[in-house]
């Protein structure tokens, strides 16, 4: 990044004392950024484009050092200041960018000032997890894998943990400095990070989601691959063509996939006495059947999570125990109850077609669909073949859902409208037959509805327990 002086000649990021930083957004990460900034003696600006957000009294009470603005963002908000660091939900294209790189004036977000912080105070190890599916699921599992293996490890970012509320414990004596940060990075969070210097990186998978953010699938795909620019190990995905071919095949290039590995550069799985074993090269892990979560995308989440972890640690003792006593997180898959005859699943985390194309894969039983929400402008028809092959009924709820049914008009698959969850599971449990399933994995945003992903899931699981 070469944007990084501040307006009066010095580096803005070695000392943030008396420096006037001009935090955007006040959600979690925004608390978390006025947090480490304040404590390290900036003068902080905190400004929401949200008019009278809430939680601004709260943020005034814990901070009544610093400014606090709501409303939309003038241009003057950004005079005078030394640094702007914005929180991942502000899209950065709203923002005076041009203006700002003239006046040499730094546009970060918390993962940069985190990672700078770290190579220059605590030195920890990081790995960094990104990629459209598996984010949650990989970094938990590396925490599990290396906690078992005798580390301190520690998940972080996008996964709901800011990271600088970690170096803000750390440095009031509220925790030790981990031996290594596993970072779940959201391409939002990419797209304000310039030092990349990770031990280890994946991008797990690239498939459409957030084209409401980025002007085109190239855009964001392009967005996620910036991650690989560093010197660590770079883990890459062999079944993923659009990771696979960004990158160059260097020696610090260590793969994974559903095939067999050639050389312990590689992780994939082989059969062995009729088991399918994951493996490094010639070196069996555990069987797959052994995993406590299922499908065959997260056999692939659990490569990814055996390259990463191998990458810091010096022996592989332990890798498979650590894999092994990973459950699942809820949301994803869970089974929430079995009601006459029907099995429940509750996927709500699945906010992207590649999501509920993963889910309905690894069905064997047919199944009743609940889809929709805010469909963040995908392409739903990617759905037509699975749906043809595996869904009963397509319920569908939410802002997009006539722009879904109309996209998925060739499947086959009769739709239903539901104007709530509790309708949505009602007209589910009608529509399946004894032995079905009936799938909640909307492939969409759940904001027009719901306050997040888990409410949604919660509305569901509560909406399924009613029915019993
Ligand atoms: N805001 C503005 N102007 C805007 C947009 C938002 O002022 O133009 C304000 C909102 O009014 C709100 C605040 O920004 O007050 C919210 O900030 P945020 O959207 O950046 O969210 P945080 O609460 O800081 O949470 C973020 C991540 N959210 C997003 O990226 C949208 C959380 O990931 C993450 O756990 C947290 O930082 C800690 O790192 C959530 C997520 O949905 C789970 N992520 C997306 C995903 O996984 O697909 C990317
Ligand atoms: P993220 O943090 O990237 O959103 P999660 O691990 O929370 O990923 O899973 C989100 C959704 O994606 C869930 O519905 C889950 O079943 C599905 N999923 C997990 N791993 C993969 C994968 N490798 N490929 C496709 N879908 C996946």
């Amino acid at each position: 990044m070469s944007r990084q002086v501040d307006q009066s000649g010095n580096d803005v990021f070695s000392s943030f004392e008396g420096k006037v930083v001009l935090v955007l957004g006040a959600g979690a990460t925004g608390a978390s950024i006025v947090r480490w900034l304040t404590l390290n003696g900036a003068i902080v600006v905190l400004a929401d484009s949200r008019e009278n957000f809430p939680g601004f009294g709260l943020l005034q009470r814990e901070f009544p050092e610093i400014t606090v603005r709501s409303g939309p963002f003038p241009d003057k908000l950004f005079t005078g200041v030394d640094l702007v660091v914005s929180s991942p939900g502000v899209p950065l294209e709203t923002l005076p960018l041009e203006r700002l790189k003239n006046q040499e004036i730094p546009v970060v977000g918390d993962i940069e000032i985190f990672l700078r912080e770290n190579i220059n105070r605590f030195r920890a190890k990081v790995i960094a997890i990104t990629g459209t599916n598996g984010k949650s699921t990989v970094t938990r599992m590396v925490e599990k894998i290396l906690k078992s293996c005798g580390l301190d490890a520690v998940a972080v970012g996008n996964i709901g943990v800011p990271v600088l509320d970690v170096l803000t414990r750390i440095s009031k004596g509220d925790r030790a400095i981990p031996d290594v940060f596993v970072i779940e990075i959201s391409s939002f969070q990419i797209d304000a990070t310039y030092s990349f210097e990770f031990d280890a990186v994946v991008v797990l998978n690239i498939s459409e989601d957030h084209l409401d953010r980025y002007p085109n699938f190239e855009a964001y795909a392009a967005s996620k691959c910036r991650i690989y620019s560093g010197s660590g190990v770079r883990v890459v995905n062999r079944d993923d063509p659009m990771v696979y071919g960004a990158i160059p095949m260097l020696d610090s290039v260590v793969s994974f996939g559903l095939s067999r590995p050639n050389g312990d550069r590689e992780w994939g799985v082989d059969q062995v006495e009729g088991d399918q074993w994951l493996m490094c090269g010639e070196q069996k892990v555990c069987r797959s059947a052994e995993l406590k979560v299922s499908g065959s995308h997260n056999v692939s989440n659990a490569l990814a999570a055996l390259a990463l972890s191998s990458a810091v640690l010096v022996s592989r003792e332990g890798l498979a125990s650590g894999l092994l006593s990973y459950e699942g997180l809820d949301h994803r898959m869970q089974w929430v109850a079995d009601v006459r005859g029907i099995r429940f699943y509750n996927d709500s985390k699945a906010t992207n077609v590649g999501a509920t194309l993963a889910a309905i894969s690894g069905l064997s039983t047919p199944c009743v669909l609940i889809l929709g929400g805010e469909s963040k402008q995908q392409n739903f028809a990617l759905l037509i073949e699975a749906v043809r092959e595996k869904i009963r009924a397509v319920v569908l709820m939410g802002k997009d859902a006539p722009l879904i049914k109309h996209a998925l008009r060739d499947a086959g698959a009769q739709t239903y409208d539901a104007p709530s969850m509790i309708d949505a599971v009602r007209i589910s449990a009608e529509m399946a037959e004894y032995g079905d399933v009936v799938l909640l994995s909307p492939g969409c945003a759940s904001f027009d509805m719901f306050e997040s992903y888990a409410h949604r899931g919660d509305m569901f699981v509560d909406a399924v327990r009613s029915l019993s």
